[in-house]
């Protein structure tokens, strides 16, 4: 367990990896819960299809660190509209997680059980097989076989500040606005983890508000200046008339290249410039938060592709936090994802792919934002 302890504080640490509990009704998913975290977190019963909606639990392993345990309901479960409804709840929670642990009823996978590895396999989840109720495998035997097959983060998760050679003393500028949209009293997670990303490198990292810049950029003369994508074009236009040398970047941009898949994002791009009437759009947030009124994926893109097309009945969707993506997804002209911040790469991945596998054009907030507002590279 040691190694991976080492590998998941490599990368800063702060993401606990996530672990699916999967196999059909009444196969002991829950009592394994319960048993390996040592709580009654999820309810067990003889019924069929006791557990209904995914439980997330945290839990701290020895020697390893905080992992978060999904309880599923069992897969099989699809004799009722209800059931289908949690299988299908099963079904979204494989965009989340890093390993499936999955639980045999019997030596040889059923018919369900087969299809429910030929799920995971093509979600591209690590998966870890364990004999009917696992009953004689102790709890901490069960743990070491868990983290043991958890695959490091170090190793699928590319740096922050992606393939630019920062050295030790080089100056990065994070421009972080402090608006109606920032949260009370605190940075938001990309800006902090810039933060963390330029320490660990020795770098000497400076902040300050979009109004503080020129200033900033008269004390400094930074290697990299990173802003909010929504003052792009402002920090921009002042970076390169005051440091041309330096290169400007976005925390969505940083986050769409470490998460996401910047030459899909890059393609999913032109087809802004195709946009036709009528046609739909599906914005895609990792996060849920309560919208306001200059809510950037909301109201914002949706104003800003507006009035770059000239298009004034574009149709928005909008998807927040782990819901499915809509059943018809060929049916937009174009997909539109956040930088995912809070959300694993592996989920990120899987939404880039659900849009390529449906031949909707996919793209991202910052990677969108700096096309639209008028920013050329
Ligand atoms: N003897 C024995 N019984 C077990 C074991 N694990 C679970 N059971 C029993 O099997 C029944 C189902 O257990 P659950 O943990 O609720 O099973 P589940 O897979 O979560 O079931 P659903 O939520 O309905 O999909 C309960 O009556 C448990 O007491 C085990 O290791 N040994
Ligand atoms: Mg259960």
């Amino acid at each position: 367990m040691g190694s991976k302890d080492s590998n998941r504080r490599a990368c800063g640490g702060e993401r606990a990896p996530r672990v699916g509990i999967y196999g059909v009704t009444n196969v002991g998913k829950s009592s394994l819960l319960n048993r390996i975290t040592g709580q009654q977190a999820a309810v067990v019963s003889p019924v069929a299809g006791t557990t209904t909606d995914p439980v997330r639990r945290v839990f701290e392993v020895a020697g390893y660190g905080p992992v978060i345990f999904v309880d599923t309901a069992g897969i099989d479960d699809e004799g009722s509209e209800v059931g289908r409804l949690r299988v299908a709840k099963t079904w979204q929670t494989l965009s989340e997680v890093d390993l499936a642990v999955v639980l045999l009823a019997d030596a040889r996978p059923s018919g369900a059980e087969q299809r429910l590895l030929d799920r995971i396999r093509a979600n591209d989840v690590p998966y870890l097989l364990l004999p009917s109720r696992a009953a004689d495998l102790s709890a901490e035997e069960v743990l070491r076989r868990i983290c043991a097959a958890i695959p490091g983060e170090a190793d699928a998760m590319p740096p922050f500040f992606g393939e630019r050679a920062i050295v030790a003393g080089e100056v990065i500028l994070l421009v972080c606005p402090i608006d109606a949209g920032a949260p009370a009293g605190r940075l938001i997670l990309p800006q902090v983890q810039a933060l963390r990303a330029a320490l660990e490198l020795g770098a000497v990292a400076i902040v300050v508000q979009p109004e503080q810049l020129g200033e900033a950029l008269r004390l400094h003369a930074p290697r990299l200046v990173v802003t909010d994508s929504q003052a792009f074009r402002e920090v921009t236009t002042l970076v390169r008339e005051r440091c041309p040398e330096a290169e400007v970047t976005s925390f969505s941009v940083l986050l769409a290249e470490q998460k996401g898949d910047a030459a899909v994002y890059g393609a999913g791009l032109a087809a802004v410039d195709g946009l036709k009437a009528g046609d739909r759009v599906l914005v895609i947030e990792n996060c849920s938060h309560q919208v306001t009124c200059d809510d950037i994926g909301r109201t914002k893109i949706p104003g800003w592709l507006r009035a770059y097309t000239g298009i004034e009945s574009l149709e928005f969707t909008f998807v927040s936090g782990r819901d499915p993506l809509p059943e018809s997804l060929s049916d937009y002209a174009l997909a539109v994802q956040c930088g995912g911040c809070v959300a694993t790469r592996r989920m990120v991945q899987a939404r880039i792919r659900a849009a390529v596998r449906s031949g909707v054009p996919i793209t991202n907030y910052g990677m969108l934002i700096r096309k639209l507002r008028g920013v050329s590279f």
